[in-house]
């Protein structure tokens, strides 16, 4: 019996007049036969799949991979012959793919000359990972929890005199502790001028007295990501400080009234932005609202001005307006968003 997923894949394919799918990204053969770590799956669209995997890979490969055939990869072998000969045998005409380096791409064009042809379709992988089936809420309410824990310690610990990156060991440590896997991406604690860099990650630097800081942090629970963000001041908030907080939070809140299925991804954009921009602030929003989150911390659906996703129940994304000025600080709040039918709910979730 194949999985869900693969049964929607090749009803997609059939549908879309397809034979079959080269599936290349570790992540979407993840998802699809619950194994990481191989280097191609060929999906026909009748018959058995295969899942090509180097050695080093290979026993881990047949105890977990599922709904395939496990193919060995020698060191002496091309996988693009391997994969070639496989079409062939299936008498595949028109082949969907996901992603594929161009060299790769060129070699298996040049090997399918006459038989078939390769056609890039990644959003039919997509479409089925934005919705997030409740086995994978489950997971991903777990990662949230544990990083809304992650910042609880980081609010309990921010003090002037440790660095960026003793702040950073206690919140990581803090998830570790709560089952985490790993960190979903780099920690951001970026304090004092270096809050104002979007992507600021951590450093040596001491926190001061009246400095913003910026911590952005995320936990993997069984591959599932999540997406938070939270800015501190050190002491007592000047009133500037105060303000452009207050500006992010209401601009924040704005998006997220607005979130249930069928709204326009660019329309929860332009309800934080909108607050941005009357306060004055619009030039420093530099960046779109949000992204999906699941398996990778930033995929589809993107929330920003040019996006023509429409949101559906299932989607989760994270809601990040900021305020990032060059020389003073930046300020950002994210929060981890479920989509439902009707409503929006933060399944990341800390108030100080
Ligand atoms: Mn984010």
């Amino acid at each position: 019996m194949e999985n869900s997923r693969l049964v929607a894949l090749k009803k997609e394919l059939r549908e879309k007049g397809f034979d079959g799918y080269l599936v290349s990204r570790d992540v979407n053969i993840f998802y699809l036969t619950g194994f990481s770590g191989a280097s191609g799956l060929f999906v026909p669209v009748d018959g058995e799949n295969t899942l090509y995997v180097y050695g080093v890979n290979y026993e881990q490969a047949k105890d977990e991979a599922k709904n395939c055939e496990v193919v060995l990869v020698k060191r002496d072998e091309k996988l693009e012959e391997k994969i070639s000969k496989r079409v062939k045998a299936s008498k595949a005409r028109k082949l969907g793919f996901d992603e594929l380096s161009a060299a790769f791409y060129m070699k298996l064009r040049r090997l399918l000359r006459g038989q078939a042809r390769l056609k890039q379709k990644s959003e039919l992988v997509w479409e089925l990972r934005k919705v997030k089936s409740s086995h994978e809420l489950k997971l991903m309410r777990k990662a949230a929890e544990i990083t809304s824990k992650g910042m609880q310690v980081a609010y309990e610990t921010i003090k002037p005199g440790l660095t960026e990156i003793e702040v950073a060991a206690e919140i990581e440590y803090a998830m570790r502790k709560k089952g985490a896997w790993g960190t979903a991406f780099e920690t951001i604690v970026a304090s004092g001028v270096r809050s104002a860099y979007p992507h600021g990650g951590c450093s040596e630097k001491r926190i001061r007295k009246g400095d913003i800081i910026v911590v952005d942090i995320g936990a993997t629970y069984r591959h599932y990501k999540s997406d938070m963000t939270r800015t501190f001041i050190a002491g007592k908030p000047s009133k500037k400080q105060q303000k452009i907080l207050e500006i992010t939070e209401k601009a924040q809140e704005q998006a997220f009234r607005r979130v249930k299925e069928g709204v326009r991804a660019k329309t929860l954009d332009g309800a934080a932005r909108k607050v941005i921009e009357k306060a004055g602030y619009g030039e420093y929003f530099v960046h779109g609202l949000g992204h999906g989150v699941g398996l990778e911390v930033h995929e589809p659906p993107t929330l920003n001005p040019q996006s023509k996703e429409i949101l559906k129940a299932g989607n989760v994304v994270t809601i990040e307006p900021g305020i990032y000025i060059p020389g003073f600080g930046g300020f950002r709040v994210e929060d981890t968003v479920l989509v439902h039918k009707e409503k929006g709910e933060r399944i990341t979730n800390f108030d100080f």
